[in-house]
């Protein structure tokens, strides 16, 4: 329980004489929720501690790839082992060929993998190959999925562009939003008549394979196999968006669990074991069109970074069976804990799946796109975030985010949410708009 917090409230108004808002990604800064960032200071298992020597249950797991839980032993040990063998090279590497390999044996579709640093730099370079593959302008994204900071990308974003409900971004101009197409999400009709509008000009569809940036919100049945047929009937690409769910949601993302194959992919957070290293892959003759074989140019210095490569090499190698299945049951488990209290306190709710990513939305409705994320009651979100907070449990801090449990999840983890859980929701019950 809280031991205080004056320890992260003076890093904080130091980090902000040095530091933008005083935060590296602005959802950080608790500014939808209000109230001091926590500064933590070490994970261990499925626990975080902070400044102040508070310890948490940690349901945002690096916004993803902690799969394993803190400091697993056997990713530690492969990065110890890397660094110890120099940090960098700036050359080709055994350790990249084998992650690339290893992606490529899970998820069917991806023929070709390049390493890149981050997730905003898989989905820019993998738009610049699909525009560069079909000769073409335009994008096609979903109001609510976020690809990153990519400028061509922000409009109407989900993540932090939500959270702080920016419609855009100033610094994006017009030419680079103009080729940008945004469409809600789960609605086929809207990307039919997109592309009758825009004949021949459509180089990509990009989705997330199933939308967690505006919280946790699933495709529909059938809503990724019409973006495959509807792309492909006028010869553009569909580009899956796989950072949040690929190696996590199954062994092969969310293709393993929906099997629609996407043309190009993009992947970052499970595959890096949490240092920065991310992916973009998919179709052996896009792929080929990248410099140095083909002219699409892409490039980095860091890209396939040796300690970053064993660290995500070493989270795939341990991210067996048994895994999957306790990310699976911990998520379960999770929402089930969340309806019992938010039900108890009278606080009409939908919990939400994408796989295992989980929400809880406050209200009467489910949501199955932006507006419905943003018609919710979002109002409710700061008490209950806080009371969690009071109780040890670290929620994701917005309401358009979605919470990533862990397989090092244990009972005492489970038993500390489950006893946090009744405030937090008549905190939600008691909220007022
Ligand atoms: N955009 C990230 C989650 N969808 C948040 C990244 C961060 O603040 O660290």
């Amino acid at each position: 329980m809280s031991t205080g917090t004056e320890q992260s409230k003076a890093w904080f108004e130091r980090a902000k004489a040095a530091i933008p808002g005083g935060v590296n990604s602005p959802v950080r800064a608790f500014n939808s929720v209000g109230g001091t960032p926590r500064f933590m200071v070490r994970g261990e298992g499925p626990h975080l501690w902070d400044a102040d020597g508070n310890r948490y249950v940690d349901l945002v797991s690096s916004w993803g790839p902690m799969i394993l839980g803190h400091a697993h032993p056997a990713v530690v040990e492969a990065a110890r082992r890397a660094a110890t063998s120099g940090l960098s090279f700036g050359t080709p590497t055994i350790g990249e060929v084998e992650l690339a390999e290893e992606i490529i044996g899970r998820v069917a579709p991806v023929e070709r993998v390049r390493l890149v640093n981050s997730g905003t730099e898989a989905t820019m370079s993998a738009i610049r190959l699909a525009r560069g593959f079909t000769g073409r302008s335009k994008i096609v994204k979903f109001a609510g999925c976020y690809h990153g900071h990519v400028d061509a990308l922000l409009a109407q974003a989900g993540s932090g562009v939500a959270t702080l409900g920016l419609p855009t971004s100033p610094g994006v101009t017009g030419a680079q939003a103009a080729d940008t197409l945004v469409l809600p999400y789960n609605d086929l009709d809207a990307v039919r008549k997109s592309f009758l509008d825009n004949p021949g000009e459509i180089a990509a569809v990009i989705t997330e394979a199933a939308a967690g940036n505006m919280g946790a919100v699933a495709p529909e049945a059938g809503f990724n196999e019409g973006l495959r047929e509807i792309a492909h009937e006028h010869g553009a690409l569909l580009v899956m968006d796989e950072v949040m769910t690929g190696f996590r949601v199954s062994r092969a993302g969310w293709f393993g669990l929906e099997g629609v194959a996407g043309d190009l992919y993009t992947f970052g957070k499970v595959m890096s074991g949490g240092l920065p290293a991310a992916a973009f892959g998919g179709r052996a003759d896009v792929m080929a069109k990248l410099a140095p074989g083909g002219p699409v140019y892409q490039a980095g210095t860091l890209s396939g970074n040796p300690v970053a490569v064993a660290t995500g090499l070493a989270t795939l190698r341990a991210a067996d069976h048994a895994v999957y299945a306790a990310l699976d049951a911990n998520a379960k488990r999770l929402g089930n804990l969340f309806r019992a209290a938010l039900g108890e306190a009278g606080v009409a709710h939908h919990v939400q799946y994408a796989g295992n990513l989980v929400s809880v939305f406050f209200g009467e409705t489910p949501v199955r796109d932006y507006a419905g994320a943003q018609a919710s009651e979002t109002w409710r979100f700061p008490p209950f975030f806080h009371a969690l907070l009071d109780g040890g449990v670290y929620a994701p801090p917005s309401a358009y985010e979605a919470w990533f449990v862990n397989a090092a999840m244990d009972e005492e983890a489970f038993q500390v949410i489950e006893a946090a859980l009744p405030a937090a929701a008549r905190a939600a019950a008691g909220a007022v708009q």
